[in-house]
């Protein structure tokens, strides 16, 4: 079977957990690095090894030759001897119960071997019995902490990162692409609207020769059960566990066709009953004046039909957006080419996977022209946390590197930013003194720990925070991670009013695992006026592709190029810093 890079990053991420049960100094880290730098990469890794062999892959952020050779055996054989045998002496159901808050691999660990906890449900009887809070190491509290994120855990898991899925939708699209007698194909659903996760994939193909498609795509390799098969349309389940939908429809209502199945269902509801006050029918084929088609080609001539302006994917949730395109005062949404700079990076100095080179040669060819290296304070000491004479060092290599790519005499050609993601502390002081933060171009702060204050507290925690006048940004303002943890209880309009107040930036972190902020309160920031940023939080050179879903959110959140403050020039967005 055909793996992909984000499989292969799993087992890597796996091995670390399973190497860490075992207190194995070092070598978790290591195993981590390398799976980091494989989800990091813009390539498919079977891809690479097929060109450069052995070489090519020790090419790649975080793989040395040990590594490599394990990643050559999974490529090669789709198994890997050493992760298996790993696995066997500690059955567990790592995906399933790392995914409860609080629960990394050495308490996993030690569940299992006290409790015989292998699976969520085990866990649950466990918890529900009680047996949990007489464990060593495991007071009242934690059991109650992991009954909480049991909850969490059980619901979620059913729909799949829209940014995860990618490659292999990818992929997928090639394949139907290179069916012959196919023009297009293309994705619709959840996934054209952008949403951060997606309950399942819907392509549309238009094609001579429906029945090659059918055939081409219940035979793909990634294909573990083929769910339907008809004419002109098939459902499958990926080894993956998510499903595809394919339909072959016609040229004459391929327009009507996708914004039928691009939905939302909620949008589609709302264009039929306009259709219906005006006598008119709307359906998957097309806009029916009785007999007479009206529209379908085409979505621009669809809209057109209605009187209506273009509505772009993103805003198709039936929020406001078909009132506006009726009036064609549909905002000015910031587009995918509009950012000029990244105001969130990691660098080796603490758990970022490349030097600042790196990282801003990497930015410079995602087409930035700045960025900002805002590694994490000292409170994170697992991540190795900058303290005040760290950061001066870093400033001077970061001054050093302005030098190398901007000659004196020449063009500004990409700039280095000094900054910070610098750790709120539980009473909402900073980790680094304002002096040191005085120095710094940008900086960002964030909460990375006391998840579980009361509501009151986080609150004005955060806003304490935000208050001090060397802050600039307040980064992944909710803290939730999806799939593993919610966000930790704050009053997000309090805090919206407070940057607004304040003139902090509220960060739209773009890594697809915490899109925070959500679509939802993007738009309440425009509303308010708030100014934000959209970041890649990036560890690795391959996150900058990041980016992408990040502004995908702002546009779900109805934001413009005035809204985000790093799609500004350097200058102008500096001068706003400093304000
Ligand atoms: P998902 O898959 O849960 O992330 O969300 P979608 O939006 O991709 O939903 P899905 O896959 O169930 O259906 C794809 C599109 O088909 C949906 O966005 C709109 C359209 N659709 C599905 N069911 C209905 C329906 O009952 N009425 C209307 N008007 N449209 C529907
Ligand atoms: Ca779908
Ligand atoms: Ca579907
Ligand atoms: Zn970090």
């Amino acid at each position: 079977m055909k793996l992909g890079n984000q499989d292969i990053a799993q087992v890597f991420f796996d091995i670390a957990d399973y190497l860490e049960m075992q207190s194995v100094p070092w070598k978790p880290a290591a195993y981590r690095r390398a799976a980091e730098g494989i989800e990091g990469l813009s390539q498919d890794i079977a891809g690479i090894y097929r060109a450069g062999g052995l070489k090519a892959l020790m090419k790649v952020p975080g793989v040395g030759e040990a590594i490599a050779l394990k990643l050559e055996e999974l490529i090669k054989t789709g198994r890997l001897k050493y992760y298996e045998k790993l696995k066997k002496a500690v059955p567990v159901n790592l995906a399933e119960l790392s995914r409860v808050e609080g629960l990394g691999p050495k308490r996993i660990y030690f569940l299992y071997k006290k409790l015989g906890i292998k699976n969520l449900k085990d866990l649950e009887k466990a918890v529900k019995s009680r047996k949990v809070s007489g464990l060593q190491g495991f007071g009242e509290k934690s059991e109650e902490h992991i009954a909480k994120g049991l909850n969490f855990a059980k619901g979620s898991g059913k729909r799949f990162v829209l940014a995860h899925a990618s490659p292999e939708l990818g992929e997928i699209e090639k394949t139907l692409l290179s069916v012959k007698g196919v023009s297009r194909a293309i994705l619709a659903g959840s996934a054209r609207r952008m949403r951060e996760t997606i309950g399942d994939a819907d392509f549309l193909v238009l094609a001579a020769d429906p029945a090659r498609v059918m055939d081409a795509f219940t035979k793909m390799p990634d294909v573990a059960r083929v769910l339907a098969q008809g004419e002109t349309k098939s459902m499958v389940r990926l080894r993956s566990g998510l499903q595809v939908d394919v339909r072959v429809v016609s040229a004459p209502s391929y327009g009507a066709a996708l914004n039928y199945f691009t939905g939302s269902k909620e949008h589609n509801v709302a264009l039929r009953t306009i259709a219906e006050k005006r006598g008119w029918k709307l359906n998957e084929y097309g806009l029916w004046k009785g007999k007479k088609l009206l529209a379908g080609r085409t979505e621009e001539e669809l809209y057109q039909a209605f009187g209506m302006e273009y509505v772009p994917p993103e805003l198709r949730e039936n929020r406001g957006e078909i009132e506006l395109a009726l009036k064609g005062q549909l905002p000015h949404l910031i587009g995918y080419g509009d950012l000029k700079g990244d105001l969130q990076t990691q660098s080796q100095w603490t758990d970022g996977d490349a030097p600042i080179e790196e990282m801003a040669r990497a930015a410079r060819a995602a087409g930035l022209g700045y960025m900002a290296v805002t590694d994490h304070t000292k409170r994170l000491a697992m991540a190795h946390g900058l303290d005040e004479k760290r950061l001066a060092a870093q400033g001077k290599e970061i001054d050093e590197l302005n030098k190398k790519y901007n000659p004196p005499a020449g063009r500004t050609k990409f700039k280095i930013l000094k900054g910070t993601e610098c750790d709120v502390l539980k009473d909402g002081s900073l980790d680094l003194p304002d002096r040191a933060l005085a120095k710094l171009d940008v900086v960002g702060v964030s909460v990375h720990s006391a998840f579980n204050l009361p509501r009151k507290e986080q609150t004005e925690r955060i806003i304490k925070a935000m208050e001090n006048k060397n802050v600039d940004i307040l980064f992944h303002p909710t803290g939730r991670l999806i799939d593993r943890r919610p966000a930790y209880d704050v009053d997000m309009k309090a805090v919206i009013a407070a940057a607004k107040r304040t003139g902090t930036v509220l960060e739209i972190d773009a890594l697809p695992e915490r899109a925070d902020l959500s679509d939802e309160h993007i738009r309440e920031c425009v509303r308010a006026g708030v100014k934000m940023s959209i970041d890649s939080d990036a560890h690795a050179p391959g996150h900058f592709a990041f980016l992408k879903y990040g502004i995908a959110q702002a546009r779900r959140g109805w934001a413009g190029k005035a809204d985000i403050i790093n799609a500004w020039p350097l200058e102008k967005m500096l001068r706003f810093l400093k304000k």
